[in-house]
């Protein structure tokens, strides 16, 4: 079973080698080849993976062999390349956008509908990080209580924007400390002791690019698309994890205590609920962490019977290389996913 990284240098990337580390260890993805790909500007360079330098290599322009190739290297490498990658019969797993609305790509969160993954035909999308994020909390609602309308506002990290983004929220921050002005070039202002209500680009209809994900990958997953969500997209100066404020109407009424009852036992959900004691979802507690914090669960003012509640989760895990690799899990455990498995890892050299 081979598995590759595309991508393997960027913020996902890093974070992908490690849940793959972490995975194989605890014996849930098995593989025994890990092959790194970025672009010309890192080949020849050496990652540790396991313990073992492994040298990364130049993107194909052809087949990868191998069983898994995970893609995290942005939309217009994979549309230009993921076709020609899986000519040899690898499935590719997409962090990008490139074919998240393609009729015939399965879009999957594993917690919600895994078995989607199944119907492949040569790439599964992994959705945008908001939607993965906010989905995990609120599809076990949506399968119990039916959500109807949903009204979404975010807090995004700049990880969203790759490693390039944390870094110029840390270096701008430190201009800004020092008495400089602080300029922006990943983000559309400057992003130090700023948020800034523009990700991804206007719409005909006055939402962002990234505001419009969260309803069309949301329909997707969940299977309905009668399900109607607005949602208010902000980045904010934080590292790398994405909280969201949501707001459900729901079909069938639901009080805060079944709520809480019903996503403590929900997977990928860490219920983290109890004001009295300062306890509810922050970046700061949630960062790092593989399940999505969700607590602020309340009644809503606004909806008969509806709820309000607020998420956390890292971005580049639960929002990109976490599930990215549980959709591979997802398909080896399904038998649907690589072929012999020797317990040592060896190293590829290009
Ligand atoms: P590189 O480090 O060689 O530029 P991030 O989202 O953190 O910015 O990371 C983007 C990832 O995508 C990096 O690993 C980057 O490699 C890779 N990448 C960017 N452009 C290409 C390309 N044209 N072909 C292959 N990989 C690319
Ligand atoms: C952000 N959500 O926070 C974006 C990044 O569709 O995969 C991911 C964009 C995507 O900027």
């Amino acid at each position: 079973m081979r598995v590759a990284i595309v991508g393997a240098t960027g913020a996902v990337g890093h974070e992908l080698m490690a849940v793959l580390e972490k995975s194989q260890q605890e014996g849930k993805l098995k593989f025994d080849e890990l092959q790194l790909y970025a672009s010309p500007r890192s080949a020849g360079s050496k990652l540790t993976f396991a313990g073992k330098e492994l040298t990364v290599q130049v993107t194909p322009d052809g087949p990868i062999d191998a069983d898994v190739i995970l893609a995290s290297a942005g939309g217009s490498v994979s549309k230009a390349l993921a076709h020609k990658w899986i000519q040899n019969g690898a499935v590719v797993i997409d962090n990008s956008s490139a074919f998240r609305y393609d009729a015939d790509v399965p879009l999957v969160v594993p917690e919600v509908n895994g078995e989607a993954a199944l119907r492949h035909k040569g790439i599964i999308a992994n959705p945008n990080c908001t939607t993965a994020i906010a989905v995990v909390a609120v599809a076990p609602i949506h399968r119990k209580y039916g959500v109807k309308r949903m009204i979404v506002s975010t807090y995004q990290a700049t990880s969203g924007a790759g490693q390039k983004g944390m870094d110029e929220l840390l270096e701008q921050t430190h201009v800004v400390l020092h008495g400089g002005e602080a300029s922006h070039k990943e983000f559309v202002h400057p992003i130090p002791f700023n948020v800034i209500p523009h990700i991804d680009v206007f719409q005909d209809n006055g939402y962002t690019k990234e505001e419009m994900k969260v309803q069309w990958e949301t329909q997707k997953i969940i299977g309905d698309d009668s399900l109607k969500i607005s949602c208010t997209a902000v980045r904010i100066p934080t590292l790398r994890t994405h909280s969201e404020a949501i707001t459900l109407d729901l079909a069938k009424p639901a009080t805060p205590a079944e709520i809480r009852e019903l996503l403590s036992t929900a997977a990928g959900v860490e219920v983290r609920d109890d004001p009295e004691g300062k306890l509810y979802p922050m970046p700061l507690t949630a960062t790092r962490k593989y399940d999505v914090e969700v607590g602020r669960i309340r009644e809503s003012l606004v909806f008969d019977g509806g709820i309000d509640l607020f998420v956390s989760g890292d971005q580049l895990l639960k929002g990109a290389a976490l599930n990215a690799v549980q959709i591979a899990e997802y398909l080896q455990a399904h038998g649907a996913l690589g072929g012999a498995v020797s317990p040592q890892l060896s190293a590829v050299s290009p």
